[in-house]
This record gives C-alpha cells, structure tokens and sequence, in this order.
C-alpha cells in the first residue's frame, strides 16, 4: 500500500458497532423527512391563508410561522448532520454514543419548543429577535418565550457535544485542522494526495463555522433568557440582533456545506471515475470557512448604526460567498457526469439537480446583498424566495439523494418506481414554482411575514398554495420510501 492510500484509508470498526451507525443514521433521515414533511403543511396551510383559501387566526399564523422556521431548520441540521457523519465516520473514529446523544438532545428541545409554540402561544418566529421575545403585549408568556429559548439553547448544547467528538476524532487522524483542511497540501508543504477524502474538508470547514456560530447563539439565548426574567438586564439591541444573525446565518449555511459531502461521495460511485482532490478544491474551501462567517451583516444591511465598513465588506463577501465552493463542486460534478454513461436513479436525479438548485438560488440571493437592491426588497418576499430557492432545491435533493441511496439504490442496483419518478417531478416543478412566486411577489414589494395579505397580493398566495401542494405530495412520497423502504435496507458497500 503506497502512504497516500495508507493516509487516506478506511477505519475499522466492529459489526455491531457499525449495524448501530447504520441505525442511527437512518434515524435522523427519517426524523428529517418526516418533520420537513410536516412543516411544509405549515407552510401550505401559510400560504392557503395569505391566498384567502382557509382561514386561520393571526396568532395561529405566527405560531405557524414560528414552528416552520425553527422545525426545517432543525430538520436541515439534523438530516445533513446524518448524511455528514455516515462519511466521515469512514474516514475517522466517531463515536456512536455521542451521535446517539446528539440525537436524543435533539428531540428534547424539539419536545420543548413545541410545547413553547402551541400550549405556550410563542409566535416570535424562529429568530427570537430581542426584545421581541419579552414584549408579547400578551400574546404568550414569559414562560413561553424561555422555554422555546432554552430549548433551541439545548439542541445548540447537543450540537457543541457531536462537534467536540469531530474535532478530537479529526485531530486525532490528522493532527490538525489545517491538516485535515488540506492547508499543507495548498501551501506547498505537504505534496497532494489526490485520495484525500473531501468528507474531511468539508466536515472541518462545518465544524469550525458552526462551533463558533452556535457559540454566538448560546451567548444571545441566555443574554435573552436573563433579559427574560431580569428585565433590567437590557443588551444592545444592535449586539443582539448581530450574534443571532451571526448564528442563524452560519447554521443554516453550513447544512449546504455538510450535505454536499453525499455529492462528493456518491457521484464517483454512480460515474465509475474519481473525483481527485486538488488544489483549487481545497484554496475553494479555506476561503468559504471566512466568507460563510463574513457575510452574515447582508442581514442588517439596513440598520444604520452599524458601521459601514461591515455593511461593505459584507456586500464584497456576498458577491463571492459560496461561488468558489459552488463552482469547485458544479464544474466537478459537470465533469464527473458528462459523458459517462450515468444510469439516471432517483438518486442521480436528486444529486444532479441539487446542483442546479444550489447555483441557481445563490444568484437573487447575491443580488440581494446589493445595498442598492436590498434597499427596496428588504423584508420582501423575494428573502423567502431566494432561501426557498436553494433549501427546497439544492439542499433536500442532496438529503433526499443521500436517503435513496441508503434505501436500495446503493449497491442493489434498485430501479425507481413510478410513484418514485412522480415525487421527483411533482416536487420538481413544485419547488421550483413555490420558489419563482416567492421572488415574483418580493419583486412586486409584497412584504413578507404578514399573515392577511391585501387583495391585489393574493393571486400570487393563491399559485404559491398550488405550488406547495406540489411540493408536499413529492416530499410525502419520498417520505414514504424513507419510512417503509429505509428501516430494513442494508449498508451499501
Ligand atoms: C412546501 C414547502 C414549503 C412551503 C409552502 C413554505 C412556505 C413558507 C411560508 C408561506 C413562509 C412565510 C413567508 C412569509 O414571510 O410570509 C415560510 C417561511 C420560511 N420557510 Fe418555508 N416553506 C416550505 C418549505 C421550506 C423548507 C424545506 C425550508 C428549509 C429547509 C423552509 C424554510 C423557511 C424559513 C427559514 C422561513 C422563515 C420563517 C420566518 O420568517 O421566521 N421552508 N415558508
Ligand atoms: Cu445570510
């Protein structure tokens, strides 16, 4: 064995501990799937009522609003943290126990945050931007708004615990994190292992961005949690709202960021060629560990105190953020596909198209980190546009890719079913549509967060409700095979 595959070889673990993993990684997809499934009712019965089509009451609206936002963002974490810890783990000794802890924590604070949201009557929405929390004017309680508070605060605590057990596992492998972000190699120290395995980089990269955006996060929870219950205790709003956006912005990007790991891993094994390790596709990753941590201001772009020389650099950084990993991976993938006689499964479908959705939504995204346009589209719909674009898109096909790979279309070779091709097309057009009316609306100023929309805004609700139907009835047969198909398949080789 040459050094190069001794240094990027497989690590040994025994067969219960692996049947265990595999367990546990089928657990949080279909803990994903399924909660993913259930807010996008949420986000059907949202849109149905801007659309005038049902009626629900304003605070009913904002609870929605609420448990949508937290729970597919939670979902997002925890499916993508399946999908990244099923390959890394080939690469480095995980721990099983602690992924099980994770989990577990995982669905206290889900448990917490439902009961916050509708016994509780918390319909701050998931950003808990202070002093919201505290100033309900009725609405909920104080009891309410700590309790949705301490439990994102726990699931963020389970998260640091999953993290600290990458980082010793990846120190250990590799000395360091520079090492295992593949530094050596792009400064000239070390010569480059073309097999060095991309599941590392990409799982360095997470690790070091969401440690520090979930430590933010911890710090403005019990700053709000204090503020709670010591209402003298008064931060500065402007501190607040720059740890939470910090916080908010980093976690949900970096789900992309640990999700994109099954595109790395699996399209080598549908193409039949090696995706090589080089030198841009690491500088791409050193750069976007900054840049992802760096734009985070594009959310304040209109709160004048802060200072301009953030605004700038944040409107620079947005510009480039996620094209140098974006383009690194589509051009890989492009070339990996082209020509090479890929068999088109559900999963190469989904993977394919993540791409496309992933580079397609950045682009409103970019351009609404121009001050000039942010000016006007600001708390727009086009916000929920750009993010729907990328997340219903490029991001869930990867998950979803990643489930149909476990679920069969691995190693035994599995065919797509016809309830298979109609969930991919159903959620397809549905996603792409729900995305294209949300940017359609921002661009004609309608704002978003509003539960009653004015008359002339609610044709747009009403295709937006067609739209999300769409999307539903794709992620519910998707659901299905995960539930049904998913407990019982074996590890694909
Ligand atoms: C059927 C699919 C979906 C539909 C119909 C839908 C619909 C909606 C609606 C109507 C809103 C509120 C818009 C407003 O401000 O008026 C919303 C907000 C949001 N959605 Fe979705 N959504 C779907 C799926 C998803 C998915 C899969 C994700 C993430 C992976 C997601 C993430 C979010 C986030 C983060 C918000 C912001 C909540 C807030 O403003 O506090 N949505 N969605
Ligand atoms: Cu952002």
């Amino acid at each position: 064995m040459s050094s190069t595959a001794v240094a990027s070889g497989k690590v040994e673990y025994t067969d219960s501990e692996n049947r265990n993993a595999l367990i546990a990684v089928k657990a949080h997809l279909i803990a994903g799937l399924s909660v993913f499934l259930l807010m996008m009712l949420g986000g059907l019965a949202m849109r149905a009522a801007q659309g005038t089509w049902i009626e629900i009451g304003v605070d009913l609206f904002y609870q929605i609003m609420t448990v949508h936002g937290v729970g597919v963002v939670g979902a997002a974490v925890i499916a993508s943290t399946g999908v990244q810890w099923h390959f890394l783990r080939k690469y480095v000794r995980l721990s099983n126990a602690i992924f099980w802890t994770n989990f577990f924590i995982f669905l206290t604070g889900v448990v917490m945050i439902l009961g916050s949201i509708f016994l509780g009557g918390y319909g701050g929405a998931w950003t808990f931007l202070y002093p919201l929390p505290a100033i309900s004017m009725g609405a909920w309680s104080t009891g309410a708004a700590a309790v949705f508070q301490l439990g994102v605060l726990i699931i963020g605590v389970g998260l640091l615990i999953l993290y600290l057990d990458f980082g010793r596992a990846i120190l250990a492998r590799y000395g360091s994190l520079a090492r295992a972000l593949g530094l050596t190699m792009l400064f000239g120290k070390e010569p480059v292992d073309p097999a060095h395995p991309k599941a590392v980089v990409a799982s360095t990269m997470v690790l070091i961005v969401n440690f520090l955006g979930i430590a933010a996060g911890a710090v403005v929870l019990v700053m709000g949690l204090i503020n709670l219950y010591n209402p003298e205790f008064q931060p500065d709003a402007m501190l607040m709202k720059n740890l939470i956006y910090f916080f908010g912005h980093v976690i949900i990007n970096a789900t992309i960021y640990a999700s994109v790991i099954a595109v790395y891993e699996l399209l080598p094994r549908y193409t039949g060629r090696p995706w090589k390790t080089n030198k841009v596709f690491l500088a791409a990753w050193f750069a976007i560990v900054f840049m992802v941590m760096g734009v985070y201001p594009h959310h304040l772009l209109m709160d004048f105190p802060m200072p301009a020389w953030a605004m700038i650099a944040a409107q620079v950084l947005s510009f480039g953020s996620g094209i140098p990993v974006l383009v690194v991976t589509g051009y890989g993938a492009l070339m990996l596909v082209y020509r090479s006689g890929i068999k088109w499964t559900t999963t190469t479908k989904l993977l394919f198209l993540s791409m496309f959705g992933w580079a397609a939504g950045v682009i409103p995204a970019i351009l609404d980190a121009m001050v000039t346009i942010n000016r006007v589209f600001h708390n727009t719909l086009w916000v929920p546009g750009h993010f729907h674009f990328y997340l219903l898109l490029g991001l869930l096909p990867m998950i979803i890719g990643f489930t149909y790979y476990l679920a069969g279309e691995g190693d035994r070779n599995e065919q797509p079913k016809a309830t298979d091709s109609l969930g991919f097309y159903a959620y397809l057009i549905g996603g792409f549509m729900t995305s294209m009316v949300f940017l359609a609306s921002g661009a004609n100023s309608i704002p978003r967060r509003w539960a009653v929309h004015m008359e002339e805004w609610v044709t747009f609700a009403q295709v937006g409700t067609i739209a999300a139907a769409l999307v539903v009835l794709g992620t519910l047969l998707f659901t299905l095979r995960a539930i049904f198909i998913l407990p019982g398949a074996a590890n694909p080789r």
